[in-house]
């Protein structure tokens, strides 16, 4: 039926109301508007900065009209909604995405030209949103980008960190320093703060059971915090969808707090409120150090509490029964730092709705899914009994409970069988006790996943096997990752996507969101002048590129070179180390030569760009080692114009963007078996760079759709793994003799070649000792693969096909696909068009 108008006069409403803007005048216009009023300047002296804030917001305001139809839509037809809790969201820039998925970006850049400004300096003025360590959080921001674009009514929740991922700066003897990232100092437009939007979250304080014949406690005192949200528009790609990103603030609870003023306390009074905003003052680095941390664990209750607050709210304005919550809510877990709103779920139905314990635990188990991201033992998150039990004593009892109703349960399976309850509870034994969050996340979850067909496996024969068989298989499962097409495609490579979109002849509103369609260009390989097109793009990414470089460091890279990448996260199991390991090889090769030689050597520059954790003392060894390396190589006049090798500091998304088009080959070489999935290494692929890897993670999807020919595998599979770190350790076999050729390159490095000969050494040990990660048994395979990627590269025909097979293949990588996954088999959450 007819709704009734809340107020005042409909017409009069409605004809004041904007509409999205479609045509320059109105662009310019409100670009004018806003310099003049939000921003308060004059076309006088209004720089780039102030040009970015402007486009900003004109910007938003168009976000906003569709963010707004959308936010009604859902509350009208109340559909089911799922909701994507992480501490992480790697956004990067936004203005661009932004327009590109408006559709709006020429008519912005005609309008802003008009006023004097150039539409690439103005995105450059952007400072990328940095709230993510890496795959984790860029994964989290794709999938935001996909749920819009497929119309699906997803809400992300996360942390509104005043610092992001801290910056990185390298010391002239190539140290990794650390400064904050004050990312939010020139105002950030694309967030919303809602003050009104507040929740009161609990910490300390003591908790007593009611013993009243019900399960129910109390839990009063301690410390109150308020979470504030800011709303993050997230538009989807060609629709009018706009979803929202809420991220919490806290703040203290009160301004003041007048008994303590009354008191004297005046600094007592002014000490609890900055312990209140400490909490969302920082991401932590991933860093498994982190797990004991007072406050890493207060920003993991703080943000599930106000999240599940926020969501019951507007539960409960649907009007319908409590035990329906899991027909209208799911919510998926990022990994285990949001386990604990599974215990916040129950204390809330238990204490505050007053359910039975087992209906509780029935609608607990129907909304939550679990997603797994690592089978890294020392990843797994702990946190210890006495911590929680002072932070959160209410939510430690109801642990505590789950865990013994569950191992009755356990028992009743396996009647006698000691060894696996010990195995599965969720209490380790130990000085002190820890709860294992993953078992947590995996019993509180209707379904569990991993991020890649291997690692999903992995995640069923080894951390969590005992759970398999007592749950049984159907509950296991797997979403091969997936990246946006619109910000690793589109915005990054325009000139490719403009090239697809000429060569399908269809409008990449099309194709970007149905990447399958790329198939389409596999005959294209065989034609010249297609093939032409595709390597000129590669060479203008690569002079791109070489530019940015220039601009930025004043380095002059040579871009006749092929173009060799690896950037991630430093980790011993990333093998960071193997491949600088592999440069020194090559260098050292490349000495030996003849001058004849050098000649049919194949010139390469290698990158490398990542952040090592600042408490990982061997991955900052590495940093160390790897721009040492590179200041000999590079001013070497026998190798220079063969080999040169950048380490750029400072990784975010906004140098991915840069780097990825760039590449001819990318790096992924962990120890098989480790790499949960990757997802960089779908983006180079997408972007027509071939791929130097381990068979792992999803490495091994991706050459299931391109075919083993098209890529560059190597080194020992999952399964020999074990026996090898066996091996390791009982009978050892030194290096000069295992691998003559890696311990040629660990001496030179130990006898000074690269300078400070001893400060190397632990890091060259972790290969010599024990080498847990494998590096001296895959050495001379890699070397190998090196060889043949160099001889590939000399038949650049045929290495154009394999980039254009290989990019063509890349449909299924799309986070599209791997979105409607979650929504269809894990969640049941439909879309739903907004007109
Ligand atoms: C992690 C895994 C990756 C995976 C990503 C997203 C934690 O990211 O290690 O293998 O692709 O999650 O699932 P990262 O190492 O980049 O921090």
């Amino acid at each position: 039926g007819k709704e009734k108008w809340p107020r005042g006069e409909e017409t009069v409403w409605k004809g004041a109301m904007r509409d999205v803007d479609t045509d320059v005048s109105s662009i310019t216009k409100s670009f004018v508007n806003h310099v003049q009023t939000s921003l308060a300047r004059q076309p006088y002296n209004l720089d780039n900065l102030g040009a970015y804030q402007a486009s900003a917001l004109s910007v938003r305001d168009n976000l906003l009209v569709n963010w707004n139809e959308t936010s009604l839509q859902y509350t009208r037809k109340a559909p089911k909604r799922a909701y994507y809790l992480s501490l992480e969201f790697l956004m990067g820039r936004t203005l661009d995405n932004a327009l590109l998925n408006l559709g709006l970006k020429d008519k912005y850049a005609e309008g802003v030209e008009k006023l004097g400004f150039s539409m690439e300096d103005i995105l450059d003025q952007e400072r990328d949103a940095a709230l993510g360590n890496g795959g984790l959080g860029r994964l989290a921001a794709c999938y935001l980008d996909s749920s819009a674009s497929a119309e699906l009514p997803v809400w992300g929740y996360g942390l509104r960190y005043k610092y992001g991922i801290f910056q990185q700066l390298i010391s002239p003897e190539g140290d990794q320093l650390e400064a904050p990232d004050p990312w939010l100092d020139n105002q950030n437009p694309w967030e919303l703060p809602r003050l009104d939007v507040a929740y009161e979250v609990r910490f300390y304080g003591q908790a007593e059971r009611l013993h009243d014949g019900t399960p129910r406690a109390q839990w009063t005192g301690g410390q109150e915090v308020l979470a504030v949200a800011y709303d993050v528009m997230i538009p989807g790609c060609y629709t009018k969808t706009t979803n929202n990103l809420r991220l919490w603030e806290s703040k203290p609870k009160r301004g003041f707090d007048l008994n303590s003023f009354n008191a004297g306390n005046y600094e007592g009074a002014v000490e609890s409120s900055n312990s209140a905003a400490a909490i969302t003052s920082v991401l932590y680095p991933n860093d498994h150090t982190t797990f004991g941390k007072e406050l890493r664990l207060k920003q993991q209750y703080f943000w599930t509490a106000a999240s599940l607050a926020d969501i019951l709210r507007r539960f409960k304005n649907i009007g319908k029964p409590i035990t329906q919550f899991p027909d209208y809510v799911a919510i998926q877990l990022n990994d285990t730092h949001p386990t604990l709103a599974i215990v916040e779920l129950m204390r809330i139905l238990l204490d505050e709705e007053d359910q039975p314990w087992a209906a509780a635990w029935q609608i607990v188990t129907n909304t939550f899914f679990y997603t797994n991201h690592t089978v890294l033992p020392e990843a797994l998150e702990k946190w210890p009994v006495p911590l929680l039990e002072h932070l959160l004593p209410r939510h430690m009892q109801i642990i505590y409970d789950i865990n013994m109703l569950f191992l009755q349960s356990v028992e009743k399976k396996f009647p006698g069988d000691r060894d696996r309850l010990g195995r599965m509870s969720l209490i380790e034994e130990g000085f002190p006790k820890q709860v294992r969050m993953a078992f947590l996340a995996c019993i509180g979850s209707r379904k569990v996943n991993g991020v890649a067909e291997l690692h999903s496996d992995l995640v069923k024969t080894t951390i969590l096997k005992d759970f398999v068989e007592f749950e049984g298989i159907s509950k296991f499962g797997n979403v091969t990752n997936g990246i946006t097409p619109r910000r690793w495609l589109d915005q990054c490579n325009p000139e490719l996507s403009a090239l697809i979109s000429r060569t399908l002849k269809v409008d990449k509103a099309v194709w970007l969101k149905d990447l399958s369609m790329l198939e389409k260009l596999l005959p294209r390989a065989e034609d010249k002048k297609f093939r032409d097109e595709w390597a000129a793009i590669k060479q203008r990414n690569k002079e791109r590129l070489a530019h940015h470089v220039q601009v930025t460091l004043g380095l002059t890279i040579n871009t006749n070179a092929m173009f060799d990448v690896q950037i991630k996260r430093l980790h011993e199991y990333k093998r960071q180390t193997l491949n600088i390991l592999g440069v020194i090889h090559r260098y050292l090769t490349l000495k030996s030569m003849s001058a004849e030689e050098k000649k049919k050597v194949n010139p390469r520059v290698v990158f490398f760009a990542g952040k090592a954790a600042p408490a990982y003392y061997i991955a900052k060894l590495t940093i160390r080692l790897i721009v040492n390396v590179a200041k000999v190589i590079n001013a070497d006049p026998d190798t220079k114009d063969l080999l040169s090798l950048y380490f750029l500091p400072d990784y975010s998304v906004s140098l991915a963007e840069v780097l990825i088009p760039a590449s001819d080959i990318s790096q992924h070489i962990s120890t098989a078996g480790t790499e949960a999935s990757g997802t960089s290494n779908m983006k180079f692929c997408l972007n027509g760079g071939l791929l130097l890897g381990t068979v792992d993670g999803a490495n091994i999807e991706i050459a299931e759709e391109v075919g083993e020919s098209n890529v560059f595998f190597f080194g020992h599979l999952t399964p020999a793994v074990e026996d090898l770190r066996y091996q390791h350790t009982y009978h050892p076999v030194p290096i000069e003799e295992k691998c003559p050729a890696l311990a040629h390159v660990l001496n030179q490095v130990s006898a000074g070649l690269f300078g400070d000969a001893h400060v190397y050494e632990p890091l060259l040990n972790t290969i010599r000792q024990g080498d847990h990660y494998l590096l001296s048994d895959d050495f001379d395979s890699y070397i190998a693969a090196l060889a043949m990627v160099d001889e590939a590269y000399l038949d650049r025909t045929e290495w154009v096909k394999k980039s254009i097979r290989t990019s063509a293949k890349m449909g299924k990588f799309s986070s599209d696909r791997a979105i409607m996954e979650y929504a269809e088999s894990y969640w049941n959450v439909e879309p739903q068009h907004v007109a």
